[in-house]
């Protein structure tokens, strides 16, 4: 077989690319090792930007998000016994969309097949070959068959566990790592949200969000130790430790449900450098993981497809250049994005080892927050999303 672009990775990264691409005439395949199932049953990211908005309009996908999606003004956040309200309309003239990660995925799929775009689900024993000479090409096994795709280019969305990062030699990459000593601990819950915007909260016990997916379908999380199982917490410990770190009055209108998911996910902030080698580029996770109190995982791999697949349009118009600056422009918002997660989560989780001063720092930070429309623009227009 021959494609234009083989792209390893069926979640929002491969799946907006190939839908991109195919919109500007250009062949591309997508491998996914899962089946779309799993793939569809996997409970993520739930807050967009307006770039990874406008995209999805781009791409044709824009129509349930339009009808369904929530557009916030603003956000919450609740700590050290500071309640601030972030106005991002007010202060960049911008806004977010709640619309889940799950549901922007299922649209990918939607419109891939009405297209008749090729997809490989169960895609086993994916290996990239040549990607840094001039004849790339992939091999794979699909339910024991083996297959071989020749493509001009690859493009690894294939997610931190994936292998195209790994194609990269480790005297080629390098890498930059801060793993969080927490994890959170994530409920689904058939609920009414707690308020009409996400609340982020910081207390001495630890950090709590309270986010949603619709009006009646509410998604919680609780900061805990990386030690915990989803099965040591049963709905009533949660309800009752988030209630403890919400500010009272919010607390006192927690409507609570029994879960209909709970699951732990670890926290780190990771970037891998450079984001090509040869013929191999990556884009979203593949490439570099930040921790979700930002809500800029997703929308990182928007940006990088929105680099991405302009690149290869222009490329096969006959200009390489911004395939050569693919990396080096993807990185430059990877790295601002990811200061940002950082210091969001420096701001609002329990650093138990970390001491006193550290929790001075927070709440210094938290009162700055209050008191400084400068401050609160900054953190404005960083989760509305810095420009691409
Ligand atoms: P993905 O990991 O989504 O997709 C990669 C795909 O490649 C997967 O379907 C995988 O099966 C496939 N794959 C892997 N190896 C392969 C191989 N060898 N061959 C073929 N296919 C292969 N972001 C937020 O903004 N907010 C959140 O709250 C949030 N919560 C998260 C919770 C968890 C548990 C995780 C893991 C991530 C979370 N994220 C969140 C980040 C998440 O939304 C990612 O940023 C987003 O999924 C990135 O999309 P992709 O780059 O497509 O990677
Ligand atoms: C979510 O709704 O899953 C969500 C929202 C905002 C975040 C992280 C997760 O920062």
């Amino acid at each position: 077989m021959r494609h234009q672009v083989c792209i390893i990775g069926g979640g929002p990264s491969g799946l907006l690319l190939s839908l991109l691409l195919r919109r500007a005439g250009i062949d591309a395949v997508v491998l996914e090792q899962r089946t779309r199932d799993y793939v569809l049953a996997r409970i993520r990211a739930g807050v967009l930007e307006q770039g990874l908005c406008d995209l999805l309009r781009e791409a044709g996908v824009g129509k349930r998000l339009d009808a369904e999606g929530f557009v916030h003004d603003g956000t919450i956040i609740a700590a050290h016994g500071q309640k601030v309200h972030i106005d991002f309309r007010a202060l960049t003239g911008k806004t977010v969309t709640i619309y889940g990660q799950t549901e922007v995925t299922r649209d990918l799929y939607d419109e891939l097949d009405r297209t008749g775009a090729p997809i490989f689900h169960e895609a086993e024993e994916v290996a990239l070959h040549d990607a840094d000479g001039d004849a790339p090409y992939v091999t794979f096994t699909q339910h024991g068959r083996n297959h071989r795709i020749d493509c001009d280019y690859i493009a690894g969305c294939d997610g931190f566990h994936g292998i195209s990062r790994r194609t990269i030699p480790e005297t080629v990459r390098r890498e930059y790592e801060h793993v969080y000593p927490f994890g959170w601990l994530g409920i689904l819950s058939e609920t009414r949200p707690l308020y009409r915007e996400l609340v982020y909260a910081g207390h001495e016990r630890g950090f709590a969000l309270c986010s949603m997916r619709n009006a009646h379908l509410s998604r919680h999380y609780l900061q805990v130790p990386l030690t915990d199982k989803p099965q040591d917490w049963s709905d009533d410990a949660f309800w009752a430790e988030l209630r403890r770190r919400l500010p009272p009055d919010l607390a006192d209108t927690l409507v609570t449900g029994p879960s209909v998911e709970k699951s732990i996910a670890p926290l780190r902030s990771f970037i891998s450098e450079p984001m090509s080698w040869g013929r191999l580029y990556l884009a979203g996770d593949a490439a570099h993981i930040v921790p979700p109190t930002g809500a800029k995982g997703l929308n990182l791999a928007a940006s990088d497809v929105y680099y991405l697949s302009r690149a290869m349009i222009a490329r096969y118009a006959g200009d390489e250049g911004l395939l050569k600056s693919y990396s080096a422009t993807a990185l430059a918002r990877v790295w601002k994005a990811s200061r940002f997660s950082w210091s969001m989560t420096r701001m609002l989780h329990d650093f138990p080892a970390e001491g006193d001063f550290l929790q001075r720092m927070q709440r210094a930070e938290v009162d700055y927050l209050a008191g400084s429309k400068a401050a609160q623009t900054t953190l404005a227009e960083n989760y509305v999303g810095l420009p691409y």
